[in-house]
């Protein structure tokens, strides 16, 4: 679990520089672990490489992979990454997207992009999104590591698209995460290596925005009935401010089984109201 002092430097990071990496933030048995769920789960679903150049051709991405091992549930909940996105965001985030990255041999690098890009908003702008790059594999130059330019976030325009830039090559040991504000210019390294380089993108986004990959409709009920409440909350299964995504005045948890969700924020405000006049009284 991470000091108050280190979330705050990571969090400092992805401010002043666009991105923050955390060493050790997985224990070697839980990267193996999950490495292991990743090779089932493609054999099992009989899943390929993606189908479009910009995901790579040589490269297996399982997207709405909550759904398929329970073991990944313990990542966008990991108390070594959380509390950073929380504090960059806020403790009302969301999950955005979550999928494998799996850069076969071979593989291609991947165009400099954002991830946030075609939202059009002007730039630089604060953080919306803020992307968790989880190195299950050790990061090398030879087999993909993620490229990134630090301090891009703060560019008044995004990149180019298909054209070379100076990159940094973030370079880090197995077990690392290496979280980056989405408006960092970055992308997948090239694969010269023999072996795939595992990883995950986990993203997060602030509980007013869409969030890239449709959640709540694309995880079953049932499954979602049995994640941890903090994980249903990520998934959408919340009300940002006790306004954003209510349904008729409800929280949508209470769909899940779950009792009383939050209060919508006139609710609350009338029954601050009726306290504070119960106080006066009395
Ligand atoms: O594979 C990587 O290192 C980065 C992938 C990425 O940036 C993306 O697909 O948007």
């Amino acid at each position: 679990m991470l000091t108050e002092a280190q979330v705050q430097a990571h969090a400092d990071g992805i401010r002043d520089d666009g991105y923050a990496v955390i060493e050790g933030a997985a224990s070697p048995g839980l990267v193996e672990g999950l490495i292991a769920a990743l090779q089932r789960t493609e054999r099992e679903h009989h899943l390929g490489p993606a189908k479009t150049s910009f995901e790579g051709f040589k490269t297996v991405r399982i997207n709405n992979l909550l759904t398929y091992d329970d073991l990944f549930w313990e990542v966008p909940l990991h108390q070594n990454v959380l509390p950073v996105v929380e504090r960059v965001l806020d403790k009302e985030c969301l999950l955005s997207s979550f999928c494998s990255l799996v850069l076969g041999p071979g593989q291609e690098a991947q165009p400099i992009h954002e991830d946030t890009q075609l939202i059009p908003l002007p730039r630089p702008h604060i953080p919306i999104t803020i992307n968790a790059i989880w190195a299950l594999s050790d990061f090398r130059e030879d087999n993909g590591a993620t490229r990134i330019i630090p301090g891009s976030h703060k560019y008044a325009s995004s990149p180019e698209y298909g054209r070379d830039y100076d990159a940094v090559i973030a370079t880090m040991p197995a077990g690392s995460v290496m979280l980056f504000d989405s408006a960092l210019w970055h992308g997948g390294g090239a694969n010269h290596s023999d072996e795939r380089r595992f990883a995950f993108s986990c993203a997060y986004c602030w509980g007013w925005m869409r969030q890239q990959e449709n959640l709540q409709l694309g995880i079953p009920l049932e499954t979602a009935k049995r994640f941890p409440r903090r994980l249903q909350e990520l998934c959408g299964y919340s009300v940002y401010k006790g306004q954003f995504g209510h349904i008729d005045n409800h929280d949508p948890i209470e769909l899940l089984g779950r009792e009383r969700g939050k209060r919508m924020v006139w609710e609350a405000t009338d029954v601050r109201k009726a306290r504070t006049a119960e106080t006066t009284k009395s």
